[in-house]
């Protein structure tokens, strides 16, 4: 059986990127393939994050994985920081891995901007990223389109490793991205991505967030004047950011939502949209709340936290044997 890898980083609550963009696939995966799902922590303190939030927010996610359906029987949920494998191996690929290209990844010039106070972690995380993925044997990651670059890197690294020793060190992984959803975009900005810590509450969908706040947010989502419901990325960004969040949640194409909008103001669309995002998101809050409250999270956790454990033990022994490192 294939094994799948994904995370996501607990900087805040999740959003409808996050979920239309990978989340969405960890379920369906799960059903033929061996699946482990990583809360990971390490990733999310690259920026300073207020300690009791963080130790909140882990919960979160974690909770919000098993409230889209991710089965605690079926898939391996864990904390990144408690399998101790994920920073020994980043090490080890981050003395694998080039300056240069390090610095090429534009998530490290967004986040940096050139400034040279920025913390290291931002521009070493591709490598913790790396080490995440290639530590379980990974065959398959789902992601949102915003990580194709470090997934070309992971699998530049596990080639090079591999090269080097002439060996099969690492499994090379093959990102999964979705075509609907793959790169939602903010609601207030629709030219830079839907993300978790944008100032503007209106700018996102947040998995937890009530009706009224849903229903508020598509609302006041930029269109433009020409009141036609036609997707057009270049012209018309938001109008077809919302076409894209209709079709990943309905299965319509952005052709059939365009008929059933002809004629049509972005009034009613807008109203449709919104009951659509209501209606999906709702069941998942619910449950959220429900498997927030028993004791079935801490228990996935620790159980899950064994099962990485005794995968990454395996891997990092064979790396460092390769390597030389240890007794
Ligand atoms: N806007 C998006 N559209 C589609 N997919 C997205 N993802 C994130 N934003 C979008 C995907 O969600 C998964 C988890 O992301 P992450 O939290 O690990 O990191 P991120 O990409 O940095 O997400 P945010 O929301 O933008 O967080 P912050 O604001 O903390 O940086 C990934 O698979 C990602 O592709």
């Amino acid at each position: 059986m294939k094994r799948v890898f994904s995370g996501v980083q607990p900087t805040g609550d999740l959003h409808l990127g996050n979920y239309l963009g990978a989340l969405r696939q960890f379920v369906e995966l799960q059903e033929d393939h061996e699946c482990v799902y990583c809360v990971v922590d390490l990733h999310s303190i690259t920026l300073p994050q207020d300690p009791k939030e963080l130790r909140q927010h882990i919960y979160d996610v974690a909770a919000l994985y098993m409230a889209i359906g991710v089965d605690a029987k079926k898939s391996t949920i864990f904390i990144q920081s408690e399998v101790k494998e994920h920073a020994e191996l980043s090490w080890i690929l981050t003395c694998s891995s080039y300056t240069g290209e390090l610095s090429r990844m534009t998530q490290f010039k967004d986040k940096s901007k050139g400034n040279e106070s920025s913390p290291a972690g931002i521009f070493c995380y591709p490598t913790l990223m790396a080490a995440d993925i290639l530590l379980y044997d990974t065959d398959v990651v789902p992601v949102g389109n915003d990580q194709r670059q470090h997934i070309e890197l992971t699998r530049d690294l596990a080639i090079r490793v591999n090269n080097r020793f002439d060996k099969k060190v690492f499994v090379v992984p093959e990102g999964r991205y979705l075509k609907e959803g793959a790169r939602v975009m903010s609601l207030d900005n629709p030219t830079s991505k839907m993300s978790k810590s944008a100032e503007n509450q209106f700018s996102k969908i947040g998995l937890l967030d009530d009706d009224n706040k849903i229903k508020k947010s598509i609302m006041r989502a930029t269109t433009d004047s020409e009141a036609n419901v036609r997707f057009d990325i270049e012209n018309k960004p938001g109008v077809s950011n919302l076409i894209s969040i209709y079709s990943a949640f309905s299965g319509k194409s952005a052709s059939e939502i365009e008929s059933m909008y002809e004629g049509k103001g972005y009034g009613d669309f807008k109203k449709d949209l919104a009951e659509v995002a209501i209606e999906s998101i709702r069941p998942i809050r619910e449950r959220f709340y429900e498997i927030r409250k028993s004791d079935m999270l801490t228990k996935a956790l620790d159980e899950g936290a064994e099962k990485a454990r005794a995968i990454a033990e395996i891997t990092m022994k064979r790396v460092k044997e390769q390597f030389g490192i240890g007794r």
